[in-house]
């Protein structure tokens, strides 16, 4: 017992070492913003070691140079109001501070620049900055992510392209939550009623795992989505088959998946939308076989899928979608919907 102090410091390494998952870390940058970032974590982090390693030092110094010796009486020479003194430990501070204040100031003014006008080609044949606008209205407890310059909406996975400007615009539907990609960009609140805009580029392809970071409810928690980015020609093919997605998913042949179609729009279709048909309540469906989870967090499998489907409170509380039991959708209608959904794929097949 008497030890077990010891064991604490071994659970923090155990606790941090799930940080850092799926291109979750903020350490481990990808792409210009989040490496601003970490330099500037790194140079604050350096100028705090320093401070340390050279008060501790004096400190130490201090307490043996002056420490009281057996039958020494005499008082030591008083220092106070030392004008040299007080110059230097006012001074260093002040350039310690300018250190950190300078690159702090310019790299938020660097973030803070998304200007899309700047970005557009200038008349006289100057070549723009390539980029893609995306709105990211967040809801309790999902994201949507609508492509205004492509007319395509998407739902909880983010697709971009590779080396290229991606302008995102914070929205909000109900409450207020917080955009975060820690891999490769810093959070930004997403407010009702005011846009907030950021930038960032992903250099390599990859899935980054993004959370929101604003206590929004009951289901806060779970409120996780990703970006992926792929190469651009991807990307085109992508939004092109979002915005006229390919027969199989409006118009399934196979009978088992078109008889789930027609339990979707019997059931869903108010909600969700596939391609240009359905509501918005809910997200985007169209590529949903591609999704690596469900719901922002259950593994993708038609096993969750059901689950998720017959009592959604039990894995989002408080979310928006209701539950499904077998008098609303029975056993053989299920199968063809869960066969149905995950067909929408819009890259594959
Ligand atoms: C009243 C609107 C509404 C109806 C009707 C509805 N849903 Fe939903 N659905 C939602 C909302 C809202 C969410 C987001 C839940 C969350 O994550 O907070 C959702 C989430 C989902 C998800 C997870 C999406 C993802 O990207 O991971 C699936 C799958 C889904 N719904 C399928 C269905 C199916 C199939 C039906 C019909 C049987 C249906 N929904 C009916 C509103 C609805
Ligand atoms: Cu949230």
């Amino acid at each position: 017992m008497k030890y077990l102090w010891r064991l604490l410091p071994i659970s923090f390494i155990v606790l941090l070492s799930g940080c850092g998952v799926e291109n979750l870390s903020a350490l481990d940058p990808q792409g210009p913003v989040a490496e601003m970032q970490f330099s500037l974590i790194q140079l604050s982090l350096y100028i705090m070691i320093f401070v340390l390693v050279v008060v501790f030092a004096i400190y130490i110094f201090v307490i043996f140079k002056f420490r009281e010796r057996p039958g020494d009486t005499h008082i030591p020479k008083q220092v106070h109001g030392n004008r040299t003194l007080e110059f230097i430990w006012t001074t260093i501070p002040i350039l310690l501070l300018l250190m950190l204040a300078i690159p702090n100031v310019m790299d938020t003014f660097t973030l803070a620049n998304v200007e899309v006008e700047q970005m557009e080609a200038t008349e006289d044949g100057e070549e723009g900055t390539d980029y893609v606008r995306v709105q990211v209205t967040a809801h309790q407890f999902w994201w949507e992510f609508d492509y205004p310059d492509y007319e395509i909406t998407a739902g909880q996975d983010m697709y971009i392209p590779t080396d290229t400007r991606i302008i995102i615009e914070l929205l909000a539907s109900d409450v207020q939550h917080s955009f975060w990609v820690p891999a490769l960009a810093g959070k930004q609140d997403n407010v009702p009623g005011i846009q907030n805009d950021m930038w960032f580029e992903a250099p390599n392809e990859g899935v980054y795992m993004g959370k929101c970071t604003e206590l929004c409810g009951p289901s806060h928690w779970l409120m996780d989505f990703k970006v992926i980015a792929v190469d651009p020609d991807t990307f085109e093919t992508w939004a092109t088959n979002m915005a006229e997605p390919p027969s199989h998913v409006t118009e399934p042949e196979e009978t088992v998946a078109a008889d789930g179609r027609t339990v979707f729009e019997q059931s869903c279709i108010s909600c969700h939308a596939v391609g240009a048909e359905g509501g918005n309540i809910g997200p985007d469906l169209t590529n949903f076989g591609e999704r690596e989870v469900i719901a922002g967090y259950l593994e993708y499998d038609m096993d969750n899928l059901e689950a998720w489907l017959r009592d959604t409170q039990e894995y989002k509380p408080g979310n928006e979608m209701p539950s499904f039991n077998a008098e609303a959708i029975n056993d053989e209608e299920m199968e063809a919907l869960l066969d149905y959904l995950d067909s929408l794929k819009v890259l594959e097949e």
